[in-house]
């Protein structure tokens, strides 16, 4: 028997371990993924899984636009893998077939426009993170100075960003007469698929304006809301699934039992019966969306920075401190909840509640730093447009200005105690940059932050209720820390 999970070692797993109930065998492609990360194992590829019995034609080619870890991974595994589901009862093991094959992007370029060429691929599904669009998060337009970008719209035919990519391979199925894939982004962006339709349009349109009237006119671009947190794997994980399967899984992933995707329904080319594995189909995603985004992640933010500051490991860690959990509370129910048009059939109180014990649940160690990361392309949807909606209808917004400030202490790079902090962000450098001309002055550093417009705008900067609010929470996360500014927190 073989010591590694693969096809030859299903069989044999132990009867706890769920498995799939199609064969491998027959499933072909109809789905090309971007960006395999532990999320889209742990969500897109799990609805799929369960769907494989039905109708085989959907399985994933996924492919990583960057380094090669999870090819090397799964590769041995005939892209097999392990789906944890913890929380304080226990752990239940699933292991997921529906990945068929890991491409490198870098060094299989031509292959994966091939596969994403190809008459069977009728959707192509992306989890390449905000950073992965190339875009402006402040306006959601194209960064055409962007390094990738640029390189892509001179070298078409060897892509390295998504939005090159996908122009390239819809370009190739023009010129066969081939329909165009159904594009579906599954990141937490605002209004996703029309920001990923925008992206990609303009990309087009510099590669040729009739190319750009067909992007327009033609690919459909669905938004969704998904979710699910899924930290990090580590190797205690690795070891302890290893040990449950008896065969070594490379790259398990580990998640909560919570999970929801709400798709719009426009998919020309047909799609997989989703709903049968839970996912919802909807008219308009916004509410849904605004009610995530907003709730969740900027919650998640605002906990990241604070409790990274406050010198907390994890966001349950952070939220064993009850100063943080009312804080929190006050976030959703005073200054965010006012702002959402729930979804139909929705109920908000059971919503918030259910987040609270979701991010207290221990035994998922999900980092601070890992949420921090980024941060940059996330503020503006997960905390900023919640603050424009507040000062559009003269509300306070206390709470909200305070995970900007943190967010601004966080991206100094050096911590309370006086020990670095590895910030990555894409603006990481011009971070710095300000923060390092800022000295410790509160002002200074505020100042410098707001003038990147990329970021806040070109409204924000000149309201003074928030450039005032954020000023003087950051002068106090200097002078008493994080943990005593939650702690003795009152909204106004
Ligand atoms: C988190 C999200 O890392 C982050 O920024 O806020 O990945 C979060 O866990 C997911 O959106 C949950 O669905």
């Amino acid at each position: 028997m073989s010591d590694r999970l693969n096809d030859d070692a299903l069989a044999d797993l132990p009867a706890r371990v769920q498995r799939p109930a199609y064969d491998r065998r027959s499933v072909t492609t109809g789905i090309v993924h971007l960006g395999v990360g532990a999320f889209h194992r742990a969500h897109q590829a799990v609805y799929t899984d369960d769907v494989l019995l039905q109708d085989p034609s959907w399985g994933i080619v996924a492919a990583s636009l960057r380094s090669p870890d999870t090819y090397d991974a799964l590769q041995p595994q005939d892209g097999l893998y392990t789906l944890s589901v913890r929380s304080q009862d226990g752990e239940a093991l699933q292991v997921i077939g529906s990945i068929r094959r890991v491409i490198v992007a870098p060094r299989e370029t031509e292959d994966l426009l091939t596969v994403m060429s190809d008459p069977q691929t009728r959707i192509v599904t992306l989890t390449v993170t905000e950073k992965g669009y190339c875009h402006d998060p402040a306006t959601g337009t194209l960064n055409e100075a962007h390094p990738d970008i640029v390189h892509d719209l001179a070298y078409l035919r060897t892509p390295k960003s998504a939005p090159g990519f996908i122009v390239e391979a819809l370009r190739r199925r023009r010129m066969a007469g081939l329909p165009p894939f159904t594009v579906l982004t599954c990141d937490n962006l605002p209004s996703n698929g029309r920001t990923v339709k925008r992206v990609l349009t303009r990309f087009a349109e510099l590669v040729d304006p009739e190319l750009g009237r067909f992007v327009a006119d033609e690919v459909s671009c669905p938004s969704t809301m998904v979710d699910r947190i899924v930290p990090a794997t580590t190797d205690q994980d690795r070891e302890r699934i290893g040990k449950a399967l008896g065969v070594a899984d490379a790259w398990p992933v580990v998640t909560e039992p919570f999970t929801q995707w709400v798709i719009e329904d426009r998919f020309p080319q047909g799609r997989p019966a989703w709903e049968s594995a839970g996912a919802e189909f909807v008219g308009d995603v916004e509410p849904y969306e605004h009610m995530k985004l907003r709730l969740l992640n900027g919650s998640h933010s605002t906990l990241a920075y604070l409790g990274y500051l406050a010198g907390h490991e994890t966001v349950a860690d952070t939220m064993a401190e009850e100063a943080f959990v009312r804080l929190i509370r006050g976030l959703m129910d005073e200054e965010v909840s006012p702002t959402l048009h729930m979804p139909p059939g929705a109920d908000l109180e059971s919503y918030k509640s259910a987040l609270i014990e979701r991010f207290r649940n221990p035994a998922l160690k999900h980092r601070t730093w890992q949420i921090a990361m980024d941060g940059s392309q996330k503020l503006p949807q997960r905390l900023l447009g919640t603050v424009r909606d507040r000062l559009r209808s003269g509300a306070p917004i206390a709470r909200l200005s305070l995970g900007v400030a943190a967010w601004m202490r966080y991206v100094t790079g050096v911590g309370e105690k006086g020990a670095p902090i590895d910030v990555r962000d894409p603006m990481a450098a011009r971070l710095r940059e300000v923060a390092d001309g800022a000295g410790q002055s509160a002002e200074n550093l505020a100042r410098g932050l707001f003038a990147i417009r990329e970021i806040f705008g070109d409204d924000l900067p000149g309201d003074p209720r928030f450039t005032g609010g954020v000023t003087a929470h950051l002068a106090r996360l200097y002078e008493i820390g994080a943990g005593r500014t939650v702690s003795e927190f009152k909204p106004d």
